[in-house]
């Protein structure tokens, strides 16, 4: 049954759509239906993900700590003296956190779409590092990268952590790749990566015994609701993770368990059963294909580091 929302919330959707909404609404009525992987993190979903990295199965948080334990003195070598740290993608701040003992940076910029989740990582860190400037950000910075004045390029390390470059498609990553190198030329980056691995083991990362991957996916229709004041029924949905090992990426959906007809102010549509939402997808390199990557996009001095299986890899190269 097609439940219309209330007059007013039709009103201020429809004669103002914001970018998000028309955004998402040209994304649902797509074939096949997308919506933006940025749209799983609202603040649920934030704290989904944080709980997702303490999974058994989901290796990516634990390989990159063990690198950075492991190679972190060698890592801190090849970028030399920090002076600003500007942390892609933060989320708790705790990755960045863990890097301050050996690149001791003066000024930390966390920049997250979460902003929210941000403040309140700040808050914390502020009491812990009371030296520290900390200049916190809330952006989306996949598509533009503002930063406060007054840090000269030359002293930004970008630290793009956890294999998040991964979630974007290979123009996209090559694009950001190439705007974050015009922010800091004479400067750094570190950046993790995920490599490619058998199914058996990427699978069960995205698609966890707990169902919390479930959980996180199947949240982001909560947040459409709450952005564009659709109906999705979660429980009409059900979360499918797949390696597509052609294009070497996890491709995450939400599947319609049965036929429904989903509406928002001013539109609708119906999805059959078994049809599919394409959420995100998580990209693997092999490290060679992640080297030829950033020299494509303008750096040199490229070295990595991988974990003791192999499986993932932090990059620094210089800009
Ligand atoms: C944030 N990003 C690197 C995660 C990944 O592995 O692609 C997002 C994620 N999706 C499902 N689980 C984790």
């Amino acid at each position: 049954l097609f439940t219309p929302a209330a007059p007013e919330f039709i009103g201020r959707h429809l004669q103002h759509p914001s970018p998000e909404q028309i955004e998402l609404r040209d994304g649902l009525m797509d074939h096949p239906a997308h919506v933006d992987p940025k749209f799983l993190y609202d603040a649920l979903g934030s704290a989904l993900f944080t709980a997702i990295t303490q999974l058994p199965e989901y290796y990516p948080t634990r390989c990159e700590a063990e690198i950075f334990q492991r190679h972190g003195a060698d890592i801190a070598r090849h970028i030399g003296p920090v002076q600003s740290m500007i942390d892609l993608g933060a989320g708790d701040c705790v990755k960045a956190e863990r890097l301050f003992p050996s690149l001791r940076p003066r000024h930390y910029v966390p920049i997250d779409i979460s902003a929210d989740y941000l403040q309140s990582a700040v808050r914390r860190l502020r009491l812990s590092y009371p030296d520290l400037q900390i200049t916190a950000i809330g952006q989306d910075f996949t598509h533009a990268l503002a930063l406060p004045a007054g840090i000269p390029a030359e002293q930004r390390l970008f630290f793009y952590p956890g294999s998040s470059i991964g979630n974007l498609s290979p123009e996209d990553a090559h694009a950001m790749l190439q705007r974050i190198r015009g922010q800091c030329e004479g400067g750094g980056l570190l950046v993790g990566v995920d490599g490619v691995k058998p199914r058996q083991v990427l699978e069960p990362a995205y698609d966890d015994a707990l169902h919390l991957t479930a959980a996180f996916n199947l949240n982001l229709l909560r947040h459409v609701n709450s952005v564009l004041g659709a109906d999705f029924d979660v429980d009409d949905w059900r979360h499918v993770a797949l390696f597509n090992s052609a294009r070497s990426r996890i491709e995450m959906h939400l599947e319609a368990q049965r036929a429904v007809r989903v509406a928002w102010p001013g539109g609708q549509r119906e999805f059959g059963a078994g049809e599919r939402i394409h959420t995100e997808n998580s990209y693997k390199f092999t490290p060679p294909s992640f080297a030829g990557l950033l020299a494509s996009a303008g750096y040199r001095d490229v070295a990595h580091w991988s974990d003791s299986r192999g499986w993932f890899s932090i990059f620094s190269a210089r800009a």
